[in-house]
């Protein structure tokens, strides 16, 4: 990291700096969260698996959206982007009906306004992707919205274009990623506009934070999927009658390799890329 970045954000797991007027600096760290709460333990190269994903997806959807990454440094887990004014929306697309979702179906049988059907069950596939809007919390959970109150959070015909363009990248890379043995049951993303107000795809696109993996010779709809890249965590942590509450549980040897080991098959498989190439030469992912 260079000397002259100024911290200016952080995340749960992630930080951003900025580096001049232009340009961020975001940082993906090897830290992960389960049940909402950050663990003590760190998974290694986690980082790098996901800004390896991330900047995968980037150079595949250009064409769809611009997006802010200027650069991958050589440490595989910084990204030089574009700076941009954020809107103030989480952009959620799911092609499956759980977590808050299905909390809100179960509660009042439609989604963000979306009235789906009777009688579907957690995990089951909806019969086509919906856009589902929800506002940033500064603290707890993101709230899902309707779509009037996000279109005048953003405007109608920003509204119009956010769900237009966040349902063909979810369609692309929902494709892409069913060929190779990957669920993507939903997804988050974050836009920006540039200096002229165009819009450009900002944050992470499609890593196993901003998104739900699961395994799909394992999918059977009617309760909760097991996570591809976190359940070997979860499943630890179930074992010891923790509370969920901070702080959380130091993990043992074998559930950060495995879990390491579970990172690293998703990067392979969706990207078809050995990740010690990707150690070797981060710009592999770009193609
Ligand atoms: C921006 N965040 C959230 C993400 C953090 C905080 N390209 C951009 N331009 C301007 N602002 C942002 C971005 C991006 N991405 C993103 N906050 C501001 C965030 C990761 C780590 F600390």
């Amino acid at each position: 990291m260079p000397e002259t970045a100024t911290h200016v954000g952080s995340g749960k797991v992630r930080e951003l700096y900025e580096l001049d007027d232009d340009r961020l600096l975001l940082v993906a760290s090897d830290r992960i969260s389960t049940f909402d709460v950050v663990l003590p333990t760190e998974i290694p190269d986690k980082g790098r698996v996901l800004t390896g994903l991330s900047a995968f997806w980037f150079a595949r959807t250009r064409e769809i959206v611009p997006n802010h990454l200027l650069a991958l440094r050589a440490d595989g887990r910084s990204t030089e982007c574009r700076r941009l004014e954020m809107l103030p929306l989480e952009c959620v697309v799911r092609g499956y009906l759980t977590g808050s979702g299905w909390k809100d179906y179960e509660a009042t049988g439609a989604v963000c306004g979306h009235q789906l059907a009777e009688g579907l069950r957690d995990s089951d596939k909806l019969p086509e992707p919906i856009f589902t809007p929800a506002t940033k919390a500064q603290e707890g959970h993101d709230e899902n919205i309707d779509r009037a109150r996000a279109a005048e959070l953003v405007g109608q015909e920003r509204f119009d274009e956010v769900e237009r363009v966040s349902l063909e990248l979810y369609g692309f890379a929902s494709a892409y990623a069913a060929e190779r043995g990957i669920l993507l049951a939903d997804t988050k993303f974050e836009f920006g506009l540039d200096e002229v107000g165009r819009l450009v795809l900002g944050d992470e696109a499609f890593t196993p934070d901003s998104s739900r993996f699961w395994p799909a010779d394992e999918y059977e709809p009617g309760r909760p999927q097991p996570s591809f890249d976190k359940q070997f965590v979860r499943d630890y942590c179930e074992t010891l009658g923790w509370d969920k509450t901070p702080p959380g549980p130091d993990l043992p040897d074998e559930v950060v390799a495995g879990s390491r080991a579970r990172y690293v098959e998703a990067f392979e498989r969706l990207t078809g890329l050995d990740f010690d190439a990707y150690l070797a030469d981060p710009d592999v992912v770009l193609g």
